[in-house]
């Protein structure tokens, strides 16, 4: 094996490989790629740490873990030289809402587009191992910032709604990049801001979760709440509507993004294998599935200490938000989520009975021994009506 790597090429060597992995990458799922140093990611360091102290990160761990770690690309690998930063777009297709009553998955998550990415990715990596360099893959791993080193390697631009955009063809892309040795031309040039004077993403956020330009508080961004344990802060659950997992308005509504979207609408997503594409998902059958068949259908989102309850606890939301409340079978729901013993379910079936003007349903959990359902019943009462 060739075990040129700690010695390294010539430049024109450099550039030659540099342009080998930009073809190889291109022929996979990758839409774009670029090449980053390792230098410590310093935007994102001090934006993690500002974040935490300013209590933006709410309860999440991921990259605010170990905010020292994830922005300083040489604690994964001593002697990295190169980031390879890729991206692969997700944007494409229209499903039509289903005329069952259904929870809305995001569209990062229609199918599992972080296995296209890491599996192109592992192709680049296997080149530059080819070549006797070391390369190690992170995609959404937390032990680096993925828009960071993105940015850093020319691939596109932070949204006002905190996104990185490629030019012309906007967020949807999920990012990651392969760590190696090779010590490979880097990009020299940021891309510039192209948010202008927009907007947009402002407006289109429900919760308001965007508190200042590329700034997310967490805590009010519905792509977290309803990844979070615990039950669903009041003040939210109607703004969730029927969003089961992720969302997708500040994206929605950008103007790069609604042209790609309308540009593809031909593209034939929902002829995807079912099992590859999850865009809506029945709330009935997911609050009458076991423990076994719901995770087999959604195992793959991020789910709190993998608890079904999780999910569920949403789902009720959504019911609570879309239901018909004459129907017998959400009456059959509602019955069978008061009586549930996990009392989580049951604080969400109340608030879901209270939000469809089902009250006379509550008579079973009016004496609950549980100290959280009784709060429950006493601040869903305060919501609708307000205090005395
Ligand atoms: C934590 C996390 C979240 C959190 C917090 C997100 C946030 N914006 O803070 C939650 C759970 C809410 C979340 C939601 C989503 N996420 Co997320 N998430 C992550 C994760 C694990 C870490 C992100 C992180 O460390 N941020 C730390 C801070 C420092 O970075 P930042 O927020 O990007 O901040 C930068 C900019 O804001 C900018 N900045 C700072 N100040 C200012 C000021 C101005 C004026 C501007 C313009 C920019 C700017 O500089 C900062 C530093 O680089 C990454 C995966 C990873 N390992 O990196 C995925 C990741 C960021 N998420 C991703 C996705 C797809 C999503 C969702 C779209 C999923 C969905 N549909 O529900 C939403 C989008 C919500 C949103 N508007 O951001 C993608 C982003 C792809 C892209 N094109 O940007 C990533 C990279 C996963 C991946 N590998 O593809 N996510
Ligand atoms: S993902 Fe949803 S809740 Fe979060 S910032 Fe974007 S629009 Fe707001
Ligand atoms: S909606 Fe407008 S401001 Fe927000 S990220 Fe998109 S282009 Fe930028």
């Amino acid at each position: 094996m060739d075990t040129r790597g700690p010695e390294q090429g010539a430049p024109c060597e450099r550039d030659d490989l540099a342009r080998r992995i930009r073809e190889l990458a291109l022929s996979t799922s990758l839409d774009s790629i670029g090449f980053a140093s390792t230098e410590v990611l310093e935007p994102a360091r001090t934006v993690l740490h500002s974040r935490k102290a300013r209590g933006l990160s709410a309860t999440m761990n991921f990259t605010y873990r170990n905010p020292d770690r994830s922005t300083d690309p040489t604690q994964a690998m001593p002697t990295a030289k190169t980031l390879v930063a890729g991206a692969v777009g997700y944007g494409g297709g229209v499903v039509q809402e289903p005329a069952e009553l259904s929870g809305r998955v995001a569209r990062y998550s229609w199918r599992d587009h972080y296995a296209d990415l890491r599996t192109s990715l592992e192709e680049v990596a296997d080149l530059l191992r080819s070549e006797g360099y070391a390369a190690q893959v992170h995609c959404d791993d937390n032990s680096l910032v993925d828009r960071n080193v993105a940015y850093r390697a020319g691939l596109g631009w932070y949204g006002k709604n905190s996104n990185l955009l490629l030019p012309d063809v906007g967020s949807w892309f999920v990012l990651g990049s392969v760590l190696t040795d090779a010590d490979l031309p880097t990009n020299s040039e940021p891309v510039a801001d192209q948010c202008g004077s927009c907007q947009r993403c402002f407006e289109g956020c429900p919760t308001d979760a965007i508190v200042g330009p590329g700034i997310i508080d967490a805590g009010r961004c519905i792509a977290w709440i309803v990844q979070a344990e615990g039950p669903i802060p009041l003040e939210f659950r109607e703004a969730i509507g029927d969003r089961l997992y992720g969302c997708d308005d500040c994206q929605d509504v950008c103007p790069p993004n609604r042209a790609l979207v309308i540009a593809e609408e031909a593209t034939p997503v929902a002829t995807l294998p079912t099992t590859e594409m999850d865009a809506w998902v029945s709330l009935v059958w997911l609050l009458m599935a076991s423990d076994e068949e719901l995770m087999d259908r959604v195992g793959r989102w991020y789910i709190a200490k993998r608890d079904p309850a999780v999910v569920r606890r949403t789902a009720l939301v959504n019911l609570g938000n879309t239901a018909d409340p004459s129907d017998p079978e959400i009456v059959t729901i509602l019955e069978r989520y008061l009586d549930h013993q996990n009392p989580l379910l049951r604080r969400h079936a109340i608030w879901a009975c209270r939000r469809l003007g089902r009250d006379d349903l509550l008579g079973p959990v009016m004496d609950d021994p549980d100290d959280d359902v009784q709060e429950e019943l006493t601040v869903s009462v305060v919501a609708r009506f307000g205090p005395d």
